[in-house]
């Protein structure tokens, strides 16, 4: 049977849900989470983002799957106190001149405070530099949102459209911490991405961070804030609610 109905189906079924991983900082606690999308399919099992989004994105869906994040992360964070989440949003989501309207609508309905929520975009979305695209940017920080740059280093992003868009937080993307492991390269490379947000005023935080000795070159490059394994996997809110909920 086909996938894309599937979808359809599981946009409405509650077979999508939400895991949520935390970025920790050097003093050891919890600057934030990233709000992750996960689908269990009823005959396949677990299906991959990496297959389902883009899969969104093919056929339409993508507007639909966006609004459903939005909605249910508002819901299940409501009540997380002063925790940033991040929010993964896609290049087409962002290209969309509905894309704010429906974000605003939900901001009032969960009557969430947009200071805690942080916009994850790729390179991908700034490349093509579209009014649109360029407009939800300039709305999402007028609204209070912060932006974070995902899988930092991996695209084609100038160092001016950093500054253009007002980026406030590059993630350097896992392959490149992967890389710590086997090669002296990689820890120049991300030296070089830690100054550069360093010297743009950026939050730095690094990806897919598995082993100590990760852990430990990344400090050695400036980078101590880290998301990963060996932090913690991401887990469902219902994991989380008791963590947070004291901290209103
Ligand atoms: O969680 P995982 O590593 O499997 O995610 C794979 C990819 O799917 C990542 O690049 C991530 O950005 C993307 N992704 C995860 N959750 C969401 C989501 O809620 N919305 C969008 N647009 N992409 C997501
Ligand atoms: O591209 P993005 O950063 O949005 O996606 C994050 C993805 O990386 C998630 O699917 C998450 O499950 C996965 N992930 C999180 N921590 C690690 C890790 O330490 N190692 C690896 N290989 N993947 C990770
Ligand atoms: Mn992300
Ligand atoms: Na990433």
């Amino acid at each position: 049977r086909n996938l894309e109905s599937d979808l359809r189906k599981a946009l409405a079924d509650g077979s999508l849900t939400m895991v949520y991983q935390p970025q920790m900082n050097g003093r050891g606690s919890i600057d934030a989470m990233e709000a992750l999308v996960r689908w269990n399919h009823p005959e396949r099992g677990s299906i991959a983002p990496s297959i389902f989004v883009p899969l969104c994105e093919e056929s339409g869906l993508i507007l639909d799957l966006g609004e459903f994040v939005f909605r249910r992360v508002f819901q299940e964070t409501a009540g997380w106190g002063d925790i940033r989440v991040a929010i993964n949003v896609s290049a087409l989501q962002l290209r969309s001149p509905m894309f704010m309207a429906t974000l605003t609508r939900l901001v009032a309905e969960f009557r969430v405070n947009p200071e805690r929520y942080e916009i994850e975009i790729t390179e991908t979305a700034l490349l093509g530099d579209d009014g649109i695209t360029r407009d939800n940017i300039t709305m999402l920080k007028q609204e209070g949102f912060s932006i974070a740059l995902d899988d930092f280093g991996t695209g084609y992003s100038s160092l001016n459209s950093l500054k253009r868009f007002s980026v406030d937080k590059i993630k350097i993307d896992r392959s490149f911490v992967h890389n710590l492991e086997a090669n002296d390269e990689a820890e120049g490379l991300v030296d070089a991405i830690v100054k550069l947000g360093r010297a743009l005023k950026l939050d730095v935080v690094a990806e897919g961070v598995e082993t100590e000795h990760q852990r430990e070159r990344l400090a050695a490059c400036g980078c101590n804030t880290f998301q990963g394994f060996l932090v913690s996997r991401p887990v469902p809110a219902e994991e989380l609610d008791g963590l947070f909920s004291g901290h209103n």
